[in-house]
């Protein structure tokens, strides 16, 4: 069955602003957050915790087996650190959030992120690992790339994420 409200993928490097994001688009558009770390940590979609990454292990398949009513019913944003693992036919835009490296350091530093996985996500996000993985996984035209540095970006994120979905309400309303 056709959705009539879009699925949203919000994605990036930890740090990078993604529940920020999430959160206030749910908030002015009313469709639901899901923050997919919740979801493995109260679904159990895990196979346990990794003590040097201080991070879930996480079971893809179950988390994938949670998440799927809800998300064929459209309307959801989807918040995570990786975005390949979502079948295609779930996701309607694909947004990747990029941060500067100083500014992603201060805010992974603030986390007290363990040295081990502050440097690699600082490295990740210098690689463009998150964008590529979006780009290998979807069709071009849905991927969006989108700078997360300042308070004003986000705001013309939101903004820009808002017109697309009003966009695209009024373009599968005419189908
Ligand atoms: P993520 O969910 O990607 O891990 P977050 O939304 O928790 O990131 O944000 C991490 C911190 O950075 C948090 O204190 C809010 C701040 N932040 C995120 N995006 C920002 C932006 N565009 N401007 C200013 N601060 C931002």
């Amino acid at each position: 069955m056709a959705r009539t409200s879009p699925n949203i993928v919000i994605t990036g490097t930890p740090g990078v602003g993604k529940t920020t994001h999430c959160e206030l688009l749910a908030e002015r558009t009313g469709l639901k957050h899901l923050s997919v770390n919740d979801i493995v940590k109260d679904r159990e979609c895990h196979e346990g915790w990794d003590e040097e990454y201080e991070s879930w292990i996480v079971d893809e398949d179950k988390l994938l087996d949670a998440m799927e009513e809800q998300v064929l019913q459209g309307g959801c944003i989807l918040d995570w650190h990786a975005c390949d693992l979502f079948p295609k036919s779930w996701v309607d835009l694909v947004v990747v959030l990029r941060v500067d490296s100083m500014t992603l350091y201060d805010r992974l530093s603030a986390r007290k992120y363990p040295e081990i996985k502050l440097q690699e996500n600082l490295d990740s996000e210098i690689m463009e690992v998150l964008l590529q993985e979006a780009r290998d996984s979807y069709d071009e035209e849905i991927v969006v790339e989108l700078q997360s540095n300042t308070a004003d970006d986000m705001d013309v994120n939101v903004d820009r994420i808002e017109a697309w979905l009003k966009q695209w309400k009024e373009n599968n309303a005419a189908n």
